[in-house]
Order: C-alpha cells, then sequence, then structure tokens
C-alpha cells in the first residue's frame, strides 16, 4: 500500500522557519482572546494586535493513522501584562497520543498538565529534546528576549482539543517577576479535587 508519499523539507537551524513549508498558520493576539491572565493589559494591546508565533508545517496533513507530522514553531519576544508570550496550548484530540519537541531557538518553557492535576515545567533552549507524554496538555512559552523556535514531531491524527484550555487556561502561569521568569499558579484554574 502507497497512502503516503515521501518527502522532505528544509528547517532553517538558525531562524527555526521551514521557509517552503506547505501550511503557515499565524497566531495573532485577536487568535487567542481570553488567553492571557490579564484582561486590562490584552484590551490595551488589542489595538496593535501583536503577531505572537507562527507554526510551519512540512505538509498538508491527511489526519489518516500512521502519518507522522512535523512543524515548527517561531514565537516572539514580549508580554501581555507580566504574562510573556505563549502558545494557546492543547492536549490532543486523541489524548492518548504523544509529542516530541526539540528547541531550535533562544529560551522558553514547555508547560505541560495532565487533567488529574499533575503539572510540569521543563526549561528550553537550543538542543533540548523534550518529551510530552500521553495525556499530558503542553503550552510553550517564549522567557527570552529574541525569537524562541522549536520543532514538533507528532502522528496526525492526535489532533488537537483548545476547549477545557480556552475556558479556564493551565494551572501555572509563567510571567515576569524581578526581572525573571516564576512560575505561579493560576487563579482562573479550577482543581477539581
Ligand atoms: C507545535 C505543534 C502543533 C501546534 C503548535 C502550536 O508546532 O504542537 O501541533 O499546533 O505547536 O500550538 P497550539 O496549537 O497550542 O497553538
Ligand atoms: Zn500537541
Amino acid at each position: 500500500m502507497s497512502f503516503f508519499r515521501p518527502y522532505a523539507r528544509w528547517l532553517d537551524l538558525t531562524s527555526g522557519r521551514i521557509p517552503e513549508a506547505d501550511v503557515v498558520t499565524q497566531r495573532h493576539l485577536t487568535d487567542m482572546r481570553g488567553f492571557y491572565a490579564d484582561a486590562d493589559a490584552e484590551a490595551a494591546l488589542i489595538a496593535s494586535n501583536p503577531l505572537i508565533y507562527e507554526v510551519y508545517c512540512g505538509a498538508e496533513f491527511s489526519v489518516r493513522a500512521g502519518e507522522l507530522g512535523f512543524c515548527a514553531t517561531v514565537m516572539y519576544p514580549g508580554k501581555v501584562g507580566d504574562e510573556y508570550y505563549m502558545s494557546k496550548g492543547h492536549f490532543h484530540a486523541k489524548p492518548e497520543r504523544p509529542e516530541i519537541y526539540v528547541c531550535l531557538r533562544g529560551t522558553g518553557r514547555l508547560v505541560m498538565f495532565t487533567a488529574e492535576g499533575d503539572v510540569d515545567v521543563q526549561a528550553m533552549q537550543p538542543g533540548t529534546v523534550a518529551m510530552i507524554p500521553p495525556f499530558w496538555a503542553h503550552r510553550t512559552i517564549n522567557t527570552g528576549v529574541d525569537d524562541f523556535a522549536f520543532l514538533a514531531t507528532f502522528l496526525t491524527d492526535a489532533g488537537h482539543n483548545y476547549a477545557t484550555i480556552a475556558e479556564q487556561g493551565f494551572p501555572v502561569l509563567v510571567v515576569e517577576r524581578d526581572g525573571q521568569p516564576t512560575v505561579i499558579d493560576n487563579p482562573r484554574y479550577q482543581r477539581d479535587n
């Protein structure tokens, strides 16, 4: 059987972009309204609608079982209030699907949590390879002053589930305190127990 065609793309290891990506998704602040904790800071920035991050995917995915996809994400430096620019973050629609991230540029954090209440934060710098296990939601955060970039690879039938995260966010926030990235509890997040 030959459902899939082999392909290769050039990943620019300096910028973190895939210049000939078939699919490029841009996320501006208006694409993630309500995701940042400080609503006043979000409202103040919304008119200029900054570009927060871009996702370059090697190919248009068919989302059939057995397809392994890769995407490179480039996240710009900045903050909404004291919260660093971040991705929306998601569980997988098939939550048992894992994912691998390889940091290419800049410095950031990979924040993960489970519905059972476990939280994990990994520091990311060029060369860091991070494993996102099954059932862990994941979000990346640019805590530096330069672009932050990483490559993700995953079975494309994993899909994305943003619903619970759009409602109450992650259990923790990464904010700047005394010039340093600091992990604090998210007051909006309701723990079940
Ligand atoms: C990585 C992968 C993608 C994801 C992207 C942005 O490249 O995990 O599947 O879409 O990051 O993350 P989000 O979808 O949460 O905005
Ligand atoms: Zn994912």
